[in-house]
């Protein structure tokens, strides 16, 4: 990581360089994810797609403050996570398009990338089902003696659920170096959260555990949730203690591809003054400008590289063919289905 140079305290005393890095970051993901929703509308990709719009800062702050050998996991709502963890664009947008180029071979889609290369631990489609994984991830790392962390991204319907409970428990039972990093978004499809939720900031659930702190955070302040996560990892780390962060944010598209961008649940008002008031890229940016960190020019290049990448992306992908019908014996089991069938006690 570069050496603190500035002064600001509101800048948490980054650098230029990251501070760019981090807003170049925000515009890839936002871009990447418009591309994503154009090439599901031609039909270029089908099933369960989740668009991540307007939650930007928190994988930007969260990610951006971790070393490469932590860990991050997460559930469906992935392709950003996964792209700030640097998987490669192009092997993200060919999994989006079911092409063997993709991550998991296409077999997995929208909600399964995974990319062990960066410690990039998915992508999974079952709501907090991972958070048991998180656990398992953090017990390995004590077991191996490593001062590396697990960053756990979870949405706020997560916190009502059994395993959120049990996980946590273990977390602090175990002293397992995991910082739960809660996206509430205000909704978990349709229904709003205090409607699910018995409590009125989620990261209060924290002081039911020894030794684990929670702290409520704007989470349209990628700088806000930056510092945030840095005082966990560094928890976890030097003391393997775990944290609860509770990001609130808001996304601006619907549930999924499949969802209409309002609904009954919420108003086109509500939407609409998020997008106006809230949008974390357009807050960063203000605040760049502020500190004369970046100007028009500095944004009109980073607009000009990201398309190359989202361009890019698309047309690798669509010169990945897709998988053989034979393909889907592969990849189930660890070993491969031949293993499988040399294994199984009924034949
Ligand atoms: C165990 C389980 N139950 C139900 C679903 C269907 N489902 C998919 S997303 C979702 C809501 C999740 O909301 P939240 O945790 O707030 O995440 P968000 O989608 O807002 O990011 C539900 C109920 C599922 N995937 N897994
Ligand atoms: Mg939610």
């Amino acid at each position: 990581m570069a050496t603190r140079t500035t002064e600001s305290d509101e800048l948490l005393g980054l650098a230029r360089d990251q501070l760019v890095e981090m807003l170049r970051w925000m515009i890839l993901g936002r871009r990447f994810e418009e591309k994503t929703a154009e090439m599901y509308q031609v039909g270029e990709i089908g099933g369960f797609c989740h668009l991540y719009i307007g939650q930007e800062a928190v994988a930007v702050g969260a990610i951006t403050a971790l070393r490469p050998d932590d860990y991050v996991i997460t559930a469906y709502r992935d392709h950003v996570h996964a792209l700030v963890r640097r998987m490669d664009p192009n092997a993200i947008m060919a999994e989006l398009l079911g092409r063997v180029g993709g991550g998991s071979k296409g077999k997995g889609g929208s909600m399964h990338l995974f990319d062990r290369s960066n410690n990039f631990l998915g992508g999974h489609a079952i709501v907090g089902g991972h958070l048991p994984i998180a656990i398992g991830v953090g017990y390995a790392i004590r077991y191996r003696d490593s001062d590396a962390v697990c960053v756990c991204f979870l949405g706020d319907s997560v916190a009502n659920i059994g395993a959120f409970n049990e996980s946590l428990n273990m977390a602090a039972l175990f002293r397992l170096p995991v910082v739960f990093v809660i996206e509430n978004n205000q909704y978990g499809m349709g229904t709003a959260v205090h409607r699910a939720a018995a409590i009125r900031n989620l990261a209060d659930r924290a002081c039911a555990y020894d030794g684990m702190q929670g702290w409520t955070i704007d989470g349209m302040d990628v700088l806000e949730v930056r510092k945030a996560v840095e005082v966990a990892v560094e928890r976890a780390r030097t003391h393997k203690l775990p944290s609860l962060i509770e990001a609130n944010c808001y996304r601006f598209v619907g549930h999924s591809m499949s969802d209409p961008n309002y609904g009954h649940y919420r108003t086109k008002e509500e939407v609409r003054r998020y997008k106006l008031e809230e949008d974390p890229i357009k807050r960063f940016i203000e605040t760049l400008k502020k500190h004369s960190m970046i100007g028009e020019g500095d944004l009109t290049r980073i607009e000009h590289e990201v398309k190359a990448i989202v361009d890019g992306s698309v047309e690798s992908a669509k010169q990945s063919p897709l998988p053989q019908p034979e393909d889907l014996y592969s990849d189930i089991y660890a070993g491969g289905y031949a293993d499988v069938q040399r294994r199984d006690p009924w034949r």
